[in-house]
Parts: C-alpha cells; sequence; structure tokens
C-alpha cells in the first residue's frame, strides 16, 4: 500500500502582489513533510477553488500581507465553503491582515466564526502554525482548540 505525504495548497487573495510569505510558507511546510502547491501572489478565487478540488488537498493555507485581508478573504472563503464538505480541507489564514499590520482578537475570533479552521497573526504566527501542523491529522477537519 503506498501513502502519499499530506498536500496543501498555498494561496492569496486576488490583490495582493507579495511573494516571499508565500515562499517562506512552502519552507515551513515541506520542512514538515508536507507536498506543498503553492498558487503565487494574486491568487485569482476560482484557481484556488480549482486546485484544492483537483488535488484532493489536506490543507488549505491562505496568507495575505497588503492589508486588503479583511475585506477580501470572506469571498475566497465563501467559494471555498461550497465545495463538498468530504472533498473540502480545513482553511487557515494568517499575515498582515488590515492596513495596520495588527487585528484585534475579537476580529480573529470572527473570522474562525465564519469557517476559518484556525488563525496566525502577530508575532506568534509562524510558532502557532508550527503546533497546528504538528496536531494536524490528515483526513481531520482540525478545527482551532
Ligand atoms: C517587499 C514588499 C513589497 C514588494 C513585494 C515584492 C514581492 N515579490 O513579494 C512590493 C513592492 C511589490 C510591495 C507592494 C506593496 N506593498 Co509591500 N511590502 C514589502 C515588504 C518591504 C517586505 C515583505 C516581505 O517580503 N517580507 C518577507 C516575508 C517572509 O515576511 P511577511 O510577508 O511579513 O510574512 C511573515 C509573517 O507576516 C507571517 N505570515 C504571513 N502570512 C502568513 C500566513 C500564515 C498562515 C502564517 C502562519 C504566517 C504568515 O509569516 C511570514 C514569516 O514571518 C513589507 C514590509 C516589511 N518589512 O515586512 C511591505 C508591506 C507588506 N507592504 C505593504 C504595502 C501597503 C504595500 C502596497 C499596498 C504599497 C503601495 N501603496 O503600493 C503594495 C501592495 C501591492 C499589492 N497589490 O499587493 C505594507 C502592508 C501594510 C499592512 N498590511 O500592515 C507593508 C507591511 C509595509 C508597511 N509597513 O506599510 N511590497
Amino acid at each position: 500500500m503506498s501513502t502519499r505525504p499530506p498536500v496543501a495548497v498555498v494561496a492569496t487573495i486576488s490583490s495582493d502582489a507579495h511573494t516571499w510569505n508565500l515562499v517562506y510558507l512552502q519552507l515551513v511546510l515541506e520542512e514538515r513533510g508536507w507536498q506543498v502547491i503553492n498558487l503565487g501572489s494574486c491568487t485569482p478565487v476560482d484557481l484556488v477553488v480549482e486546485s484544492v478540488v483537483g488535488s484532493d488537498a489536506d490543507l488549505l493555507v491562505v496568507s495575505t500581507v497588503n492589508g486588503h485581508g479583511l475585506l477580501e478573504v470572506p469571498a475566497l472563503l465563501d467559494a471555498v465553503l461550497q465545495v463538498p464538505e468530504r472533498v473540502r480541507p480545513p482553511v487557515v489564514l494568517g499575515g498582515k491582515l488590515n492596513t495596520q499590520g495588527e487585528i484585534s482578537g475579537g476580529e480573529v475570533q470572527r473570522l474562525r466564526d465564519m469557517g476559518f479552521a484556525d488563525v496566525f497573526v502577530r508575532e506568534t504566527a509562524v510558532d502557532a502554525f508550527c503546533s497546528y501542523l504538528s496536531g494536524f491529522s490528515v483526513g481531520s477537519t482540525a478545527t482551532a482548540a
């Protein structure tokens, strides 16, 4: 029986031209044994949905740093939530989500309530994401603790 490594799709919102955040996350995931499909900057929503379904992804990682995240991630999440649950991976979000760079705890909770499995912000984001990956089991819906 062959087993494949877990697959993550790394994407951003369609307005976001920053790339090194995506490369950084790709390396974090690959170091932990994940296979990564990095969709690059200014990711169209349709491409995110197609990639998630077409790759049978285990996790969708959304990163955005240009300050438009809070405005644009709801539409991206809505599109992903149209994917049938049995083939839909958990979606996590992180980065600099508004123009101030930091969002409040209340806004983080609102994003979780919207359907993000977890939201990683501020200077602890990468450590918290690594802990999330350590606790991740493929096929689970891995929601926030
Ligand atoms: C390089 C850069 C650019 C380049 C990008 C080139 C490229 N190919 O990537 C260019 C010149 C194109 C650019 C443009 C703009 N930029 Co710019 N850019 C930067 C800069 C200087 C560095 C970004 C970078 O590469 N960092 C390295 C990566 C590895 O770090 P990172 O992106 O911060 O990601 C880290 C964390 O945020 C976190 N993280 C990010 N996402 C996620 C997701 C998850 C799940 C997790 C766990 C963690 C995580 O992990 C990473 C490692 O620690 C930053 C300022 C800075 N010093 O950070 C501004 C910055 C991101 N830019 C900014 C802005 C405003 C813009 C513009 C709107 C400017 C303008 N008026 O035109 C445009 C937007 C263009 C667009 N359409 O998106 C702001 C964003 C404001 C905010 N959100 O607080 C910043 C913060 C500058 C500032 N202080 O104002 N930019």
